[in-house]
């Protein structure tokens, strides 16, 4: 039997990661080879002629996925009846600009686009804030937009995941797909903590710790965490642009797991809010490792935490709870 429709909203369409994102969705690569979509595209006034230029290039495409594509600046369009919504759209920090400027254009943004949403949504939308100041964009999405459930708003961290994969499969010299359960802690930005001490490999003789086959501790609390935490920055200087197909990539795997769920034993990183699991303040959008089933994801517990781990969780969890106070007073808002 044919499968429904999903309309899937995209802003910040005529972005860079919106034009490697869009045609990924097309294709199933979000949401499954067998599943029809609506594509919602939307983006702001000054980039209406280059989203139509996507839309070209999508009915270009001849996608047989690609069931309609709906290309608008009007934000109550093309929230209607979206069942997943990726936002992407924000306002880049420009040379001169202080962080609390661009802190207060994003959270604006995000707290219109989050009431928007809230109205004109589908029932149980599930949301995914690509947009930087990624955590706190979703946190504010998150209070203003207080009939969607807090379980159904995340934010991307597995992009990170994804390249601490890359790192470890490179060190032990493995394909990646052989590795899993490395670990994003906190935020999206330089002060994530990037955790390998539960990942394993499958190896001929079966599954086993990648810091018992990595047996230099040096390397994992040093090289391999200033890495990942660094990767954003050396793409911008090796490509000249912020990464974009390999964000793409990872704002598709956020959503197909959590959607059709993580594999067997295996568990993703995703920045959700925190119910206080680790001894993390509950009230701030924290990456913690997770599995999905049923279209709900739920965080690993019971993980063993040493005092190195700690140190630098907490660190991330401080600059996220900045990052709180900072948004709630770009927006004079009281906490609560
Ligand atoms: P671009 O500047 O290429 O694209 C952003 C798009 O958003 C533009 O087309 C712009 O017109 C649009 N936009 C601006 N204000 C908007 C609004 N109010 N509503 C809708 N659209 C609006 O940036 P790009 O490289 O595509 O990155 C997009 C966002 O993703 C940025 O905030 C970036 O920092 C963030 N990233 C987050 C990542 C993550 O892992 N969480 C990784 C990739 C990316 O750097």
């Amino acid at each position: 039997m044919a499968k429904n429709l999903v309309r899937v909203l995209l802003t910040g369409a005529a972005g860079q990661v919106g034009y490697a994102l869009a045609p990924m969705i097309a294709r199933g690569l979000m949401l499954g080879p067998d599943q029809p979509v609506i594509l919602h595209m939307h983006d702001i006034e000054p980039a209406a002629e280059a989203l139509n230029g996507v839309k070209m290039e999508l009915i270009d495409s001849a996608l047989p996925l690609l069931k309609g594509v709906v290309a608008t600046t009007d934000i109550v369009e093309a929230c209607k009846g979206v069942n997943i919504a990726t936002m992407v759209g924000g306002f880049p920090r420009k040379e001169g600009m202080e962080r609390k400027d661009v802190m207060a254009k994003n959270v604006s943004i995000y707290k219109a686009q989050a009431s928007a949403l809230e109205q004109h949504a589908a029932e149980n939308c599930k949301v995914l804030v690509v947009a930087n100041p990624a955590n706190t964009n979703a946190l504010i999405f998150k209070e203003f937009a207080p009939s969607i459930p807090a379980k159904n708003v995340t934010c991307l961290t597995r992009l990170d995941h994804n390249r601490a994969l890359g790192q470890v499969a490179e060190r032990l010299g493995v394909h990646v797909s052989n590795v899993k359960n490395v670990i994003i802690w906190g935020n999206h930005s330089s002060t994530q903590y990037p955790d390998a001490n539960h990942a394993t490999v499958t190896t001929s003789e079966g599954e086993k710790l990648v810091r018992e086959l990595i047996a230099d501790d040096n390397w994992f609390n040093t090289e391999f965490i200033a890495t990942v935490q660094q990767r954003g920055a050396a793409i911008i200087k090796a490509r000249k642009q912020s990464s974009a197909l390999s964000a793409a990539s990872a704002a598709c795997d956020h959503i197909r797991d959590w959607v059709l769920g993580t594999p067997k034993e295996t568990w993703v990183s995703m920045g959700v809010y925190s119910d206080g699991s680790y001894g993390i303040q509950p009230g701030i959008m924290y990456s913690f490792p997770v599995t999905c089933q049923n279209g709900e994801w739920s965080i690993v517990q019971g993980l063993k935490i040493d005092d190195f781990s700690r140190e630098k969780m907490k660190a991330t969890e401080k600059e996220l709870i900045e990052e709180k106070e900072l948004a709630y007073s770009c927006l004079n808002l009281s906490q609560t």
